[in-house]
């Protein structure tokens, strides 16, 4: 088995610690700290389930010797694939305690990209609720195991059919031994998935000590403390709502999460009144829904003060709504999952909060705007972002290819996106680099999805291009050369979802056309393949709306 790292060059991790950065917490510890210190408190709520962080704390150390009991290793990987059920909080810190490195996977994603998270990771196991909205999460894990012996152990939330459920494992958790040692800050402590611009997802791993910096610094700048309510509605498996500063920064700060099964304003916003949350973070799209369900609500949600939104792009148009609406500080995020995160602040004023996406946590975090040649652009220009600093990581797990493609030689991350810095040194994202699709904060590659439409039968060739979207910014377009007779879109659709793709991944829009116009250089090129096939589909819809 490849061990997991995440190195900083050693000057670098000095200082790192030197300023306070890095304080050698691990997770496993933040939590018995916590439990210690407020052991009644209320950690959770889900329905009329609450847990306090002594119960909390209990239940994941009963599963980390569970977990061990059942013959998982220190170092081992398992992936988790839950949706916001509270079972996620000690599956995860019993993993953490357990030194097992949880690989977190989205509700949405199936068994293709299940399947490459295992094989990548070389996971031994899978953690999944039995069912949710519908969808049966223990036929996936027959298939997986199937295809990927190597996964020898399925644990299941709930009903467990042929698999083992947590229960039993925290059962087998009273009388097994305590892990022995526990991680060292420095380990890595799981694994967050890429948002995928090339090609397949990446595994990013994080440690201890950068990500308990980031909760930390989190928690923070947004102002959360122990009388805090954070409302959790987004998949708490991605990286935003995780930790910035999310879940994991809410019991970082001591405050209560209450768990939204989903993020309809149907379902949230009672729960915004019945339990007083005071912050949640949204997506843009999700964003539009809240505010026109606001304009009419009967329900009080006076007790929200911050709302986050960030994932993707927020148009001032819409940004500039939500206090008048709302009531609610706004509060834009620009992060990924690689590390830098940048956050307006809760005092700045209108226009930056408005117009922009925030700058760095951290006054470490290292900016640099470049042209295509890697040359700094002039005050002032857009550039692509590159970026390092005390929570970014330096490389991709196991993958020489995408770290030479993704990481400059003296170790910035290039995140391939566009942006502009203003005076004050607060980012506004112009836009993406490469190819991938950002809908509504959901992130997908054009060239993986490219690939699956080539396997079809009826498919001589593919591109797959972004489209403005009003609702959620960017949408999904697949040009199609036909290989005979023209397939029927939905039967392409359908394609997609039966390869065992998440089904954000199936494009919106299908378009045939007879050939790909030949690049400049006279050679297919993808990229400007790519960017032509968008300046073709802008074209026509400023055609349309000035007809
Ligand atoms: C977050 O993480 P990822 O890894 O799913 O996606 C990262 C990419 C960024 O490189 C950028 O292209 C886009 O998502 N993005 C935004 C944005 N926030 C993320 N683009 C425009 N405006 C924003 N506010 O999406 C993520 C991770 C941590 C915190 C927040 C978001």
């Amino acid at each position: 088995m490849i061990p997991v790292s995440q190195v900083w060059p050693e000057e670098l991790a000095r200082l790192y610690r030197q300023k306070g950065y890095w304080r050698g917490e691990t997770f496993g510890s933040m939590l018995r700290e916590r439990a210690q210190a407020h052991p009644e408190r209320i950690a959770l709520v889900e329905g009329e389930t609450r847990w306090s962080y002594a119960e909390l704390d209990r239940r994941a150390d009963l599963l980390a010797a569970g977990f061990l009991a059942e013959g998982l290793k220190p170092g081992d990987r398992v992936i988790v694939h839950l949706p916001n059920v509270l079972a996620f909080f000690p599956v995860v810190f019993g993993l953490f305690r357990a030194g097992i490195l949880p690989v977190y996977a989205l509700p949405a994603h199936r068994i293709t990209e299940i399947e490459h998270f295992a094989r990548s990771s070389e996971a031994v196991g899978y953690v999944i609720a039995d069912h949710q909205d519908g969808f049966d999460y223990r036929e996936l894990a027959t298939e997986l195991c199937q295809r990927v012996p190597a996964v020898a152990h399925v644990f299941v939330a709930g009903e467990a059919g042929p698999f083992r459920a947590l229960d039993d494992v925290s059962r087998a958790g009273e009388t097994a031994p305590a892990p022995a040692t526990g991680p060292q800050p420095s380990d890595v402590a799981f694994m967050q998935i890429s948002g995928g611009s090339t090609g397949l997802s990446k595994l990013i791993p994080r440690t201890h000590d950068d990500y308990i910096y980031t909760l930390r610094a989190s928690a923070e700048i947004c102002g959360l403390d122990g009388d805090n309510v954070f409302l959790v509605v987004l998949p708490m498996a991605h990286n935003y709502p995780m930790s910035s500063p999310g879940v994991l920064g809410a019991l970082y700060a001591g405050s209560r999460i209450v768990l939204c099964p989903s993020p309809s304003p149907e379902v949230a916003f009672p729960l915004i009144e019945r339990e007083r949350a005071d912050m949640v973070s949204l997506v843009p799209p999700l964003l539009l829904v809240w505010l026109d369900a606001a304009e009419q609500t009967t329900h009080d949600l006076s007790s929200l003060k911050v709302m986050q939104v960030g994932g993707a792009k927020l148009i001032p148009e819409v940004a500039r709504r939500v206090r008048p609406l709302l009531g609610v500080q706004l509060q834009q995020v620009f992060g990924m999952a690689e590390g830098l995160v940048n956050y307006t602040r809760l005092d700045d004023d209108d226009e930056t909060m408005i117009g922009t996406q925030g700058r760095p946590i951290s006054p470490d975090d290292e900016i640099r705007l470049v042209d295509d040649q890697d040359r700094d652009v002039p005050a002032g220009e857009p550039g692509n972002l590159l970026t390092r600093g005390p929570y970014t990581i330096r490389g991709y797990h196991n993958n020489p290819t995408a770290n030479a493609r993704s990481f400059t030689e003296d170790g910035f991350y290039r995140t391939g996106d566009i942006v502009r810095l203003t005076e004050r040194g607060y980012l506004v994202v112009q836009g993406r680099a490469g190819d991938h699709i950002n809908r509504g904060g959901e992130k997908i590659s054009a060239e993986e999805v490219e690939d699956h439409l080539l396997a079809h039968p009826g498919v001589f060739d593919a591109a797959v291009v972004s489209m403005p979207d009003e609702y959620l910014g960017e949408r999904s377009c697949a040009f199609i050369i036909a290989r005979g007779e023209k397939p029927r879109a939905v039967d392409l659709k359908r394609w997609i979802r039966e390869r065992g793709l998440a089904a954000f991944k199936v494009p919106d829009q299908i378009v045939f056309v007879d050939k790909f116009a030949a690049t400049a250089a006279g050679k297919i090129s993808r990229k400007e393949l790519r960017a032509s096939l968008r300046a073709m589909l802008a074209e026509q819809e400023q055609e349309k709306q000035g007809g």
